[in-house]
């Protein structure tokens, strides 16, 4: 079977980059996205993401007719849903937050209606244990004219895998060739229906397993990450404490050949790392003990960022007692959520910034050398400049490990570097 039209169904941070692969590789691609701005842009040849190289691809792709987007879905032979799973907030304080799987069922109707025999649906949005048996139950639900493969087995009309992302954003084309896949099939037929379809662009190994241990595999990916980050987290904590350079000591302990200690910083963003194991607490409340304390101890770091700064303040004053709050101004260096990227979702600095701004009633610079504006949620702020901000103010938070703040270290007022790049 040669599955020639992909339809990827939701054109965002994963779903555009594999349309745009697909289209480079000659597939006629067509991308669904439910937003009608979203599609006009890629339309016509642009993209609403930043993402190296992406553009480029994109355009290529519309212009010699292999990509186009659309606002639902369409007849195809293989459908892609790269849709978000947000979670959804505490209802109270310490509830775990539950994960929002909605939007798959919502697409999985809607893609139901176009479905034909011989057709294959994978499913790579990060979710839930035994959501790709639930989305085949809403596809059968939807077409009692076909068979899948959870009644059918092998024999099915319709193949279901569940086949993870794990690219790594600012270097999402390269990874999405190079990477390995793990692909989940509903039975070896559909596995090997997903290899068929991965095979046009995929260079890495297509690893075949059941669809339950693939999506454990990415929420695994992510909660290892963000467990041993919070190891070095609770480091930084013991470290500051016992006035021990935690940048060095992990320099020294690395050296040891089994020992790899991740950085600390001021907390985990992103979309990922500090969603995923949450969707795996969620299943396991009683059993996921160690995955919960970590997220709670990377969700605690910002805050205890925030009291460093106002151990800073008051040091100020102590010396100073002529001077008062509103004379201190305090410049916080990055707002990204990791270095080198235009990416503010879930960014643990913009979280610090915002309360700095709240609580002080001096001057708070905010330097962010990948973003022209500030989002909303830092409305009625301006940007500043590196150079003034590192001239100017009393207290330098280092939040980003941007490029840009390398041996730039202020030579003046109190530094709190949470990514030690400043350290003495
Ligand atoms: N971070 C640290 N210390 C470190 C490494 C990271 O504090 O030593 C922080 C970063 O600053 C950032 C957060 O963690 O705030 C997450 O950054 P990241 O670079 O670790 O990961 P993401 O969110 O950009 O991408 C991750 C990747 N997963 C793994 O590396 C296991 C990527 O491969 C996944 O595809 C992606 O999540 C995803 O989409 O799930």
């Amino acid at each position: 079977m040669s599955y020639d039209c992909i339809s990827i169904i939701g054109l965002g941070y994963i779903g555009l980059p594999t349309a745009a692969v697909f289209a480079s590789r000659e597939k006629k691609v067509i991308g669904v996205d439910v937003n009608q701005n979203t599609v006009d842009i890629i339309n016509a040849g642009k993209v609403h993401i930043v993402e190296p190289g992406l553009e480029v691809m994109v355009e290529e792709g519309v212009r010699n007719g292999f990509f186009r987007a659309v606002t639902s879905p369409e007849t195809a032979d293989a459908f892609l849903i790269a849709v978000p799973t947000p979670f959804l907030k505490n209802i109270s304080e310490d509830s775990v937050p539950k994960p929002d799987i909605s939007y798959i069922e919502s697409t999985s109707r809607a893609v139901a209606k176009v479905l034909k025999k011989g057709d294959v649906v994978i499913l790579e949005s990060t979710s839930p244990v035994g959501t790709t048996e639930k989305m085949a139950v809403w596809l059968a639900q939807e077409r009692h004219d076909l068979t899948f493969p959870q009644t059918h087995g092998s024999t099915s009309d319709i193949r279901i895998a569940y086949c993870p992302e794990r690219v790594l954003p600012g270097n999402v084309i390269n990874e999405l060739i190079q990477n390995d896949r793990v692909i989940g099939g509903m039975t070896e037929s559909c596995s090997e229906a997903a290899i068929e379809v991965y095979s046009s662009f995929v260079e890495g190994n297509c690893v075949t397993t059941n669809t339950r241990t693939a999506e454990m595999a990415k929420l695994t990916e992510n909660a290892s990450r963000d467990v041993g980050i919070a190891f070095a987290n609770e480091l930084s904590v013991i470290c500051d404490d016992l006035d021990i350079d935690v940048w060095e000591l992990i320099r020294l302990a690395n050296r040891h050949p089994r020992v790899d200690i991740l950085q600390p910083g001021p907390g985990v963003g992103g979309h990922c790392i500090a969603v995923d194991p949450w969707f795996i607490v969620d299943r396991s409340p009683n059993l996921a003990k160690l995955i919960t304390e970590a997220r709670n101890v990377n969700d605690r770091k910002p805050l205890w960022v925030i009291d460093k700064v106002k151990l800073a303040i008051a040091d100020i004053l102590l010396k100073d007692p002529s001077k008062s709050s509103c004379d201190i101004s305090i410049a916080c260096y990055g707002l990204a959520f990791k270095p080198n990227i235009d990416d503010l979702r879930e960014s643990p600095a913009v979280l610090i910034a915002k309360k700095i701004i709240a609580m002080h009633s001096g001057t708070v610079l905010l330097v962010e050398p990948n973003i022209t504006s500030l989002p909303e949620s830092l409305k009625n702020r301006q940007l500043s400049a590196l150079d003034e901000s590192i001239v100017g103010a009393d207290i330098h938070l280092l939040l980003v490990d941007h490029s840009e703040f390398y041996n730039r270290r202020p030579s003046s007022g109190i530094i709190v570097d949470t990514r030690g790049i400043w350290s003495a």
